[in-house]
């Protein structure tokens, strides 16, 4: 990194060598679902549950030893602390149904975290699966069926503490549900009070905070339940606050003109915890791999300026079916690196101030003043003393050529 590259920032009250220190510190959870269109390793079960991955990409990893392998070339060429972001439909070992899970069926998991230096999140399955009936799960009005889920989660749960005594590191435990309608509800309420009694029974079991943590993820609508979803943002916040639970934003999952990072404030001043999942919509909740766009900047930005990085998970929820899959993690999880660094590279201090002064040429001035400063020079400097290379485009090319494509289409 040249010498000016560091001059420029001092002049704005910014310490390059500390953000970079910052940044290597924070983890971030990559998921594995990017790497076979979240198939996970039961047979015969087709994602349901109103997301879709879309595109023919081939070679995409149909088991544990190629979607590990497929995992191990990403994060070759991804710096920085790192998690692996697991479904329970990704069960490694003897495989049972999925409401018997334990960790007996995770094993080999734990043994690649920590092969490869990761931690582990957990998110129990309820979709895909011929035990969700018309959409409903754990709101279902079919006691068997809630049950079944009910079951599931606890079960997820344990599983998720177990991988945490074994990791010896906290494991995040996130619960999303497909629950919704095609059309317009007679009545919200039933099932909303479904839900909130599902989730009641799966908490009476009184899990070790010290070992793991439960989110709580939200949603606004889904393909085939488009016109009402249990699980709202008011539903989850509600339920969170009321049962020391971590609200879950994922990017996706909110009307597209609303801003999502605005929404870290107000729940930073009421919540212990927040988590995220990292994703990019395109019209609806595609799931885009993300890019370093603005949407992305203001996420860190909020993170950053409101210093809530040790109080945030921070996963990634993207799944692109139409690129190399490899690829795709490795781009999407550098650019939230990217996007925390310019956000550790901005001048808080000056911005906070300006606007407290009321002095608002000042706060524009600066804001786009710190487009121009040379934060891609900052980034090299952070691959370099990880031991990352750059260039990855060619490799996985070469990856794809060797051993990706000996699987077939
Ligand atoms: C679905 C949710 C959920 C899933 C993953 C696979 O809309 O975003 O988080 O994407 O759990
Ligand atoms: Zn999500």
């Amino acid at each position: 990194m040249r010498k000016e590259v560091i001059e420029v920032y001092k002049k704005y009250g910014v310490d390059v060598n500390k953000a970079i220190e910052t940044l290597k510190n924070i983890e971030v959870s990559i998921q594995c679902w990017q790497l076979d269109d979240i198939d996970g390793f039961l047979s015969n079960e087709v994602l349901t549950g109103g997301i879709q991955s879309t595109g023919n990409y081939p070679y995409k990893a149909r088991n544990f030893e190629e979607l590990t392998s497929d995992f191990k070339q990403a994060i070759k060429y991804i710096p920085g602390k790192k998690r692996v972001n697991l479904h329970a439909i990704y069960e490694s070992d003897n495989i049972v149904d999925r409401s018997e899970i334990t960790f007996s069926n995770f094993k080999r998991w734990v043994d690649f975290a920590k092969e490869n230096d990761l931690g582990i999140d957990f998110n129990p399955t309820c979709f895909a699966s011929n035990m969700l009936k018309d959409n409903l799960s754990l709101s279902s009005y079919d006691e068997n069926v809630r049950n079944y889920w009910i079951k599931h989660c606890i079960n997820s749960i344990k599983t998720s503490e177990d991988i945490s005594r074994k990791l010896n590191k906290k494991v995040l435990v996130n619960i999303w549900i497909p629950d919704g309608l095609k059309e317009s509800p007679s009545n919200r309420l039933s099932l909303r009070q479904n839900l909130k009694d599902s989730l009641d029974k799966i908490f009476e079991y009184k899990y070790d905070r010290n070992l793991i943590d439960v989110s709580v993820e939200s949603k606004v609508f889904g393909i085939g339940v488009e016109s009402f979803t249990v699980g709202s943002f008011e539903f989850y916040l509600n339920y969170a606050k009321e049962n020391n639970l971590i609200p879950l934003l994922d990017m996706g999952h909110f009307h597209p003109s609303e801003n999502v990072a605005d929404k870290i404030s107000s729940l930073l001043l009421f919540n212990p915890k927040i988590a995220l999942h990292v994703s990019r919509g395109v019209r609806w909740d595609s799931d885009h791999v993300i890019k370093l766009n603005d949407d992305l900047q203001e996420i860190a930005d909020e993170l950053v300026k409101t210093n809530a990085l040790n109080r945030t998970y921070l996963a990634l929820d993207f799944f692109d079916g139409s690129i190399n899959r490899v690829t795709a993690l490795i781009i999407g999880t550098r650019n939230m690196h990217k996007a925390l660094l310019k956000a550790l590279l901005t001048p808080w201090d000056l911005l906070t101030k300006a606007q407290e002064e009321l002095d608002h040429t000042k706060t524009l001035y600066l804001q786009e003043k710190i487009k121009e400063l040379p934060w891609n020079e900052v980034y090299e400097e952070y691959l370099k003393q990880e031991g990352v290379k750059e260039d990855f485009y060619d490799d996985i090319k070469a990856y794809e050529n060797e051993i990706m494509s000996k699987r077939g289409e």
